[in-house]
């Protein structure tokens, strides 16, 4: 941002990140820098030749100055010519605000953003003719519908891909979504070979960590909206601060020119949901974009169908029963409160979903602040922590309590924690209790 004033304060306001060339304003903690911006070295001196984006708010002769030292980067220019708004005021002409102009200044360089990333994901795609599609191990409606996405982002460029997972679909929901969205589920019997495939993409997991099929592969293509990895693939996209991964990929449908129906705006909607637990988890921008794409789209009759399917207990042959009611019996069953944490143990359980969703409906109690919910899938003790209080950040608490013994972390309303079973002490019903209780207490 060269120059600041106060259109410049305001654009910070919004992005603090930017780096500011002004010869007064520099901010500490930041990398700003102070100088004229019109000095040549001055604007060396700020790596202007890296940037991606410039803001010009200084003069806008300074524009010919900051082509020549880079000649790619998107340039928005503003002049704010007080002398010409004093002499149109009063005469009909409206002024905008300094809001205003740096709320334009923010819509723009968000396009920009947005394309540059459909185009950086498009050259992936362009490179090839097949994909596998891999999704996480438990694969929930918004990795089934994102993967579907991605699927027909893929099939607008002639690329044909396959929806690969480990694991288990879990519960009915999911089986309903699947046949809503008429698509097809690969899941694996040993380990199949993905180098037959010019691309392979990870979709609302990064690598490697909910994957059993795909250890050994680096994924070109990754999109997700959980922890950001340190992973560098062709293209990563992955946003903490969207509420699903159906978000992102709503907004990539919207930008390849793929036609969302009804049955997968309701796919993408209900992902939505779940995962932002009703939009109570806090949503951003973007998931509130989405929705502006998706509502008019969605099936409300198609939603209620798979929303249902989750409590369902009955079930058509062929498919394996739900044992969530029965699940979440022993969760009610068993818990105890300790200050204002809900614990609750469930045993033994066969899909990973049914201890989050257990944790989610906890959370609806009276006078609960936070809920975890534990309970074992094959070696594997799965975490799942829930609570109201964003200034707690469950998810730091998580890592704190946990890490030790395996992976940990998530959200401020949401997270999770997975501890191999050999790791644990016999006495783990308890020792699980105390470390949270122990971080809980210290914060
Ligand atoms: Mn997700």
């Amino acid at each position: 941002m060269l120059g600041c004033g106060e259109v410049g304060r305001e654009l910070l306001k919004r992005e603090p990140h930017f780096r500011v060339v002004d010869k007064d304003v520099v901010r500490e903690g930041y990398d700003d820098v102070k100088g004229d911006p019109t000095d040549r070295e001055v604007l060396k001196k700020a790596e202007i030749e890296k940037a991606e984006i410039v803001v010009i708010l200084e003069k806008n002769s300074l524009f010919s100055l900051v082509r020549n030292l880079n000649p790619d980067a998107f340039v928005i220019v503003y002049e704010k010519d007080r002398k010409m708004q004093n002499m149109c005021m009063g005469k009909g002409l409206i002024i905008p605000t300094d809001e205003a102009v740096a709320d334009e200044c923010l819509t723009q360089i968000r396009r920009f953003e947005k394309l540059k990333r459909k185009e950086r994901l498009e050259r992936v795609l362009r490179s090839g003719k097949t994909m596998a599609i891999i999704m996480h191990d438990n694969p929930d409606p918004d990795c089934i519908s994102s993967a579907l996405s991605l699927k027909k982002i893929g099939e607008k460029i002639g690329v044909d891909s396959d929806l690969f997972y480990g694991g288990q679909i879990g519960y009915s929901e999911n089986w309903v979504l699947v046949e809503l969205l008429e698509t097809e589920l690969i899941s694996p019997g040993t380990k199949p070979d993905f180098a037959n495939y010019d691309i392979t993409a990870f979709i609302d997991h990064s690598p490697w960590y909910y994957t059993s099929i795909a250890r050994n592969v680096n994924p070109d293509i990754v999109i997700d909206h959980h922890i950001p990895p340190e992973y560098e693939g062709r293209f990563v996209d992955v946003r903490e601060n969207a509420g699903s991964t159906a978000t992102i990929l709503t907004e990539y449908l919207q930008l390849f020119g793929v036609d969302i129906d009804s049955k997968l705006a309701t796919g993408l909607f209900y992902a939505l949901l779940v995962d932002t637990n009703s939009f109570r988890r806090g949503i951003c921008e973007l998931d509130i974009e989405a929705l502006r794409v998706l509502r008019k789209k969605v099936d409300t009759d198609l939603l209620s169908q798979v929303e249902r399917a989750r409590f369902s207990k009955a079930l058509e042959k062929g498919r394996e029963p739900s044992d969530f009611l029965n699940i979440l019996g022993d969760a009610v069953k068993n818990m105890q409160m300790r200050d204002d944490v809900l614990f609750s143990y469930v045993g033994k359980v066969k899909h990973r979903d049914a201890v989050s969703n257990s944790a989610d409906f906890l959370l609806k109690m009276e006078r609960v602040k936070v809920v975890l919910v534990y309970g074992i899938v094959g070696d594997t003790m799965y975490i799942s922590a829930r609570s109201w209080d964003e200034k707690l950040h469950v998810g730091e608490l998580l890592r704190e309590a946990f890490h030790e013994l395996g992976r940990a972390g998530g959200h401020p309303l949401a997270g999770g924690a997975s501890i191999s079973v050999g790791k644990l002490p016999e006495n783990f019903k308890e020792e699980i209790v105390e470390r949270f209780l122990k971080v809980m207490r210290k914060s």
